[in-house]
């Protein structure tokens, strides 16, 4: 299998409700690797970027404002089939329509608080880690579970 990349953000909503535990481990738990980690005040130019595929929709002020509204935690995730993986872990884009057990499915219940960003694609997820992180706040290491999660 091919080893991806993600970038997973539990936006200011999740912060602030005190979510940010609950979210990190739903995804150690299941075994994926984390390379990257940090508590960040996002710049509006960086939000923008971020959300770029989305700036000509009628949300997209909005957007901006809440994901700089206060501190997020970035993160970089590793895996065979993380990005999809994750995706599912997070749910559907509108909570209400999000499945139990999902990330947004469990804790929240509007789309513009959904509580936590995946990336869609490997590609994104390269192009995500780049933007939100500096080469040297990444780490490569070998989780010492590593031999017990796969055959
Ligand atoms: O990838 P995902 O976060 O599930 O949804 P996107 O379609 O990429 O939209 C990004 C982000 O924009 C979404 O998480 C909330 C917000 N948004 C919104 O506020 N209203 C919409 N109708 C669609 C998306
Ligand atoms: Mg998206």
């Amino acid at each position: 299998e091919q080893v991806e990349e993600t970038y997973i953000m539990v936006k200011p909503d999740g912060v602030q409700r005190g979510l940010v535990g609950d979210i990190i481990s739903r995804f150690e738990k299941k075994g994926f690797k984390l390379t990257g980690l940090k508590l960040f005040q996002c710049p509006k130019d960086l939000a923008e970027e971020h959300y770029k595929d989305l700036n000509s929709k009628p949300f997209f002020p909005k957007l901006i404002e809440y994901i700089t509204s206060g501190p997020v935690v970035c993160m970089a995730w590793e895996g065979a089939g993380v990005v999809a993986s994750a995706r599912k872990l997070i749910g559907s884009t509108d909570p209400l329509q999000a499945e139990p057990g999902t990330i947004r499915g469990d804790l929240a219940v509007q789309t513009g608080r959904n509580v936590v960003h995946g990336s869609d694609s490997p590609e994104n997820g390269k192009r995500e880690i780049g933007l939100w992180f500096k080469e040297g706040e990444l780490c490569q290491w070998t989780p010492a579970q590593a031999q017990w999660l796969r055959e």
